[in-house]
């Protein structure tokens, strides 16, 4: 395949200099990163921070193969074939010729998006096989040797520009194709020259110059592939500087940086963090701007042999869980050869939008919750509302008592709500001991995905740690959330399906909980456990301690209920509560919460 080489490199002139108009064509010189202020930078991140929610296209030659090769499927993701069946380059551009996607249709993957509640696309323009999704002037690596002459970037960003939707584009700086690219790998068997890897920048910032001024504002660069040796801070920082250059407010992750630990005097490169696959129990440090990006079943690039999707329950609680932390959440679709998108995909984008369109303002636009543990029932996004606070209260595990705690909540409430209550009747509301407690709930939740309840307090929410209570009827439960993790490697995680203490690998780590009776007596003690194998812990409560075993429930996320024995708590107060794993039996285990049931008074 044939790659020009930049005519700069020929005649030695530099068009990749960072002198006063030379890349943006005249005009001042755009700010760079460091010379940002802070309001500066808020100002071009605000978008992002208020949309919440993205889609996230990967889609390229790797799409046709469909995670086969020969009738041999690939194990890892759709968009590594190439590089999982060690297929050489030569034989990979046989898919070329069969790149001819006419189902593409750029109006509906965006209406598509728009109607899923999401705010920005961002797709892949050029993934680690280094095939440009876009007509190239620097390689015939690209669509415009293929029979698809349209230009489906710029389909994109007419149809996202007619909708209101902000554009972004992946690119890899990792490039399996590219004859400068170093490392070069085995399988790039069209290449015999040494590998020049200042040329093989100097094409991608040729290429990145083409995807910043021939596709109008461009919101987002999502850089990938950061991780081999030969992609330099030296030149995150000459990449994030030089498309800053082009387009001053574009949005920049920090995989544009090697992701190695900063040396002194170095600076965080991008603007925002990109975890991938996962939700951080947490959020990230506060003030930081995060992003997770997560595939709706296990592939990025389209395997048709994957089938394994996440439910819309799942989808939705992971975006409410990360906008609860602060964070966005960029979805994933994986469009098949032929420019259609996989039914699974489209079900799931339909059933999110059904959802947003009741519950979207309670995401879109919302920081933090701040609450500073996990709440039992759900998770809680804000809005500041001048004097006043909104609280959205997004419940999952919908009370069947018609009652519901918001723990430590000390702020004057003026308002409760349903969300989706049309007729906004108001829902009573009382101060009690651990917060505010909302009662008159109905007895069935408007959504089992998860129910949106809007409480509008005085001032900035004030809230007050609270221990753990024991409930009306006696009980106490004693969740994963507020658990105090005394240890190194296990740690509490949320998302999906889990809530719970997770990663127990090693005995020496050990959980506790304060909690307050208030109703002394003698208990039952059971926990509810996920694990694929039986081990050995101790329970100390009240000066007593029980030798417990959790259940083989078969893996990680499938919980159940196992009972301990019985403990004595005689007198009322504060109690203490530990769970110790026994060295000698001890296997890892996923404890999700300890429940103690009260059979009888205090003799
Ligand atoms: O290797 C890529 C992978 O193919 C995919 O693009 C994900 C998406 O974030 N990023 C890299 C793996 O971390």
């Amino acid at each position: 395949m044939k790659h020009s080489v930049c005519l700069s490199l020929i005649l030695g002139a530099n068009l990749f200099g960072w002198a006063a108009g030379a890349a943006t064509g005249g005009g001042a010189v755009p700010v760079t990163l460091n010379e940002e202020t802070q309001g500066q930078h808020d100002m071009r991140m605000a978008w992002g921070r208020q949309a919440r929610f993205g889609m996230f296209i990967h889609w390229g030659l790797y799409s046709v193969a469909a995670g086969e090769w020969e009738g041999k499927p690939s194990a890892g993701a759709g968009e590594w074939i190439m590089n999982d069946l060690q297929i050489p380059v030569s034989q990979y551009a046989r898919l070329v010729p069969q790149f001819n996607p006419v189902k593409f249709d750029a109006d509906q993957w965006v209406r598509l998006a728009k109607e899923a509640g999401m705010k920005y696309i961002v797709v892949t323009a050029k993934h680690h096989d280094g095939f440009g999704l876009f007509r190239s002037s620097l390689t015939d690596w690209c669509l415009k040797s293929t029979p698809f002459q349209r230009e489906p970037l710029k389909e994109l960003a007419q149809a996202c520009r007619q909708e209101g939707i902000k554009l972004g584009f992946y690119y890899s700086n990792m490039d399996w194709h590219h004859p400068d690219y170093a490392p070069r790998k085995p399988w790039n068997d069209g290449v015999t020259n040494a590998p020049d890897f200042d040329r093989y920048c100097a094409f991608l910032k040729g290429q990145l110059r083409e995807l910043l001024s021939g596709y109008g504002p461009v919101s987002v660069l999502w850089f990938d592939g950061q991780w081999e040796n030969t992609w330099t801070y030296e030149r995150g920082v000459e990449v994030d500087n030089y498309v800053r250059s082009l387009q001053p407010d574009v949005i920049v992750n920090n995989r544009v940086g090697t992701g190695l630990s900063l040396l002194a005097g170095q600076r965080t490169l991008g603007d925002y963090q990109t975890p991938e696959q996962s939700i951080s129990a947490n959020g990230l440090r506060a003030g930081v701007d995060w992003e997770t990006c997560m595939t709706m079943n296990n592939t990025w690039g389209f395997k048709k042999g994957d089938n394994d999707w996440k439910s819309a329950q799942t989808l939705v609680r992971n975006l409410v869980d990360c906008a609860s932390k602060g964070g966005n959440y960029l979805l994933n679709i994986g469009p098949k050869g032929d420019g259609s998108i996989p039914d699974a995909s489209v079900l799931r984008l339909q059933q999110i939008g059904k959802w947003m369109k009741v519950n979207g303002e309670a995401v879109w636009g919302t920081s933090a919750s701040p609450f500073k543990t996990a709440l039992l029932w759900g998770r809680c996004t804000t809005k500041a509302d001048g004097e006043a606070t909104t609280l959205y209260l997004h419940v999952f595990d919908w009370p069947g008592d018609g009652e519901l705690t918001v723990p430590g909540l000390r702020n004057q409430c003026t308002s409760a709500i349903l969300l989706s209550d049309l007729r906004r009747r108001p829902l009573r509301t009382e101060t009690a001991e651990n917060g505010l407690l909302l009662t008159s709930l109905p007895k069935t939740p408007h959504d089992a995905i998860s129910s949106t309840i809007i409480v509008r307090i005085l001032g900035a929410p004030d809230i007050q740690a609270i221990a753990i209570l024991q409930k009306r009827d006696g009980s106490i439960t004693l969740p994963a959330s507020q658990a105090r993790l005394h240890g190194s490697s296990f740690q509490y995680e949320s998302g999906g399906l889990l809530d719970n203490i997770g990663y127990w690998t090693t005995p020496e780590d050990w959980a506790d909980w304060e909690f307050k009776v208030t109703q002394p007596g003698r208990f039952v003690l059971s926990a509810v456990v996920a694990a694929p194998a039986s081990g050995s812990f101790e329970i100390s409560v009240a000066g007593q301690t029980l030798r417990c075993a959790a259940p083989n429930t078969g893996n990680y996320v499938e919980f159940k209920p196992v009972e301990l024995g019985q403990v004595e708590i005689p007198t009322a107060g504060k109690a203490m509560l530990t769970v110790r794993p026994i060295k000698e039996g001890w296997q890892p285990m996923n404890l999700k919460a300890i429940r103690l049931e009260r059979v009888a008074p205090a003799h």
